[in-house]
């Protein structure tokens, strides 16, 4: 029974995971804390209940012999101890929102995050761009994401750097968080938003200032190279969905697609991002995400080939 559980424990805590308990960053390490914190009181707590039913059970004896003991021990362990657990916990637990609180960081970089069923459209405001799904911050520095929703509610949850935060249709919430370390850390849609709610994950990436730096240079250049890819592109449904920043297709349906070949997924966290995956996504991303809000698309070989060509040298 106990090897059995095991390899899902020891799973569940490997670095790779999107763990809470392996934070990315100071409010995600105050959150880990009270994890821990709860965790050790609760241990506690069992233990020394469990000990106490066993000892009960042990020596029982008269119930009336005692009555006037048994009642102060009522008192004391059933209603003044706990009272003064439950307290510290809810005031640690006030405390540890506070890592969570506006900054007042003026160098703070704000990147506007937009939900849809069931991807998220990622714009940086100062740099004048937007992409999809995954969003680079450099590491150290706070970022403000600005939380709004174009259909259902959605919420914002990476585990290792934010708490949840949710998406709510007709306002903007914020949340700030910082990075202390590079990495890829995925994110979930965390409130249940339709069929396909299981597949709305994101992924930050957290990296140096240069690299981050490069990231928005090329993020924020427009496509100019002409090819048979793109004559496909605007010519077929593809531009009435889709923007690609410098050419004809400026539909909003879809996710930018100016750099789509320098992502690491496709379709939210659904397949990773190979031109295998690629062509097969655009000829029918239903197999692969089924309800999705792109329906297959109906072209000749040739057609799928020159655009899948052309998406994929987008970086
Ligand atoms: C009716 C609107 C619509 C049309 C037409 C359409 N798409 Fe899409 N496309 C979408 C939507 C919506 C998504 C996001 C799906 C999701 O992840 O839930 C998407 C996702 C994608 C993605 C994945 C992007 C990412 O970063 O995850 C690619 C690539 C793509 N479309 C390419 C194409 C191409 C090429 C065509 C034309 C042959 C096309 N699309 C036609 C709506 C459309
Ligand atoms: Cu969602």
């Amino acid at each position: 029974m106990a090897s059995a559980w095991l390899p899902l424990l020891t799973a569940s805590c490997s670095g790779g995971a999107p763990s809470a308990l392996s934070p990315g960053g100071p409010g995600a390490e105050r959150v880990a804390g009270l994890w821990w914190q709860l965790f050790t009181i609760a241990t506690v707590v069992c233990v020394v209940v469990t000990v106490l039913v066993v000892w009960a059970i042990a020596r029982r004896r008269d119930a009336t012999a005692r009555a006037a003991s048994g009642r102060r021990f009522v008192v004391v362990c059933g209603l003044l101890i706990p009272a003064a657990i439950l307290t510290f916990t809810y005031l640690t637990g006030l405390d540890a929102m506070r890592a969570f609180e506006d900054p007042r960081d003026p160098k703070a970089l704000t990147v506007e995050v937009t939900g849809h069923q069931w991807w998220w459209e990622v714009r940086y405001p100062a740099s004048h761009f937007t992409t999809a799904n995954e969003i680079h911050v450099p590491v150290g520095r706070t970022v403000h994401v600005r939380l709004r929703t174009a259909d259902v509610n959605h919420s914002f949850w990476v585990p290792q750097l934010t708490v949840k935060t949710d998406l709510v249709a007709g306002r903007v919430n914020d949340l700030w968080f910082t990075a202390n370390r590079a990495g890829l850390f995925r994110g979930q849609c965390a409130e249940y938003c339709g069929t396909q709610h299981g597949r709305m994950a994101l992924h930050i990436v957290a990296e140096p200032d240069a690299a981050f730096r490069a990231w928005l240079a090329r993020q924020s250049r427009p496509v100019t190279a002409a090819s048979q890819g793109r004559q496909v592109f605007e010519a077929a449904s593809c531009a009435s969905c889709h923007t690609v920043a410098g050419t004809s297709a400026q539909g909003q349906q879809g996710p930018d697609l100016t750099h789509v070949g320098g992502r690491r997924f496709l379709g939210a966290g659904t397949l990773h991002n190979t031109p295998a995956n690629l062509a097969a996504w655009i000829a029918n991303a239903q197999v692969y995400k089924p309800g999705n809000r792109m329906p297959p698309q109906p072209l000749t070989p040739q057609q799928l080939r020159a655009v899948t060509a052309y998406l994929n040298n987008l970086e």
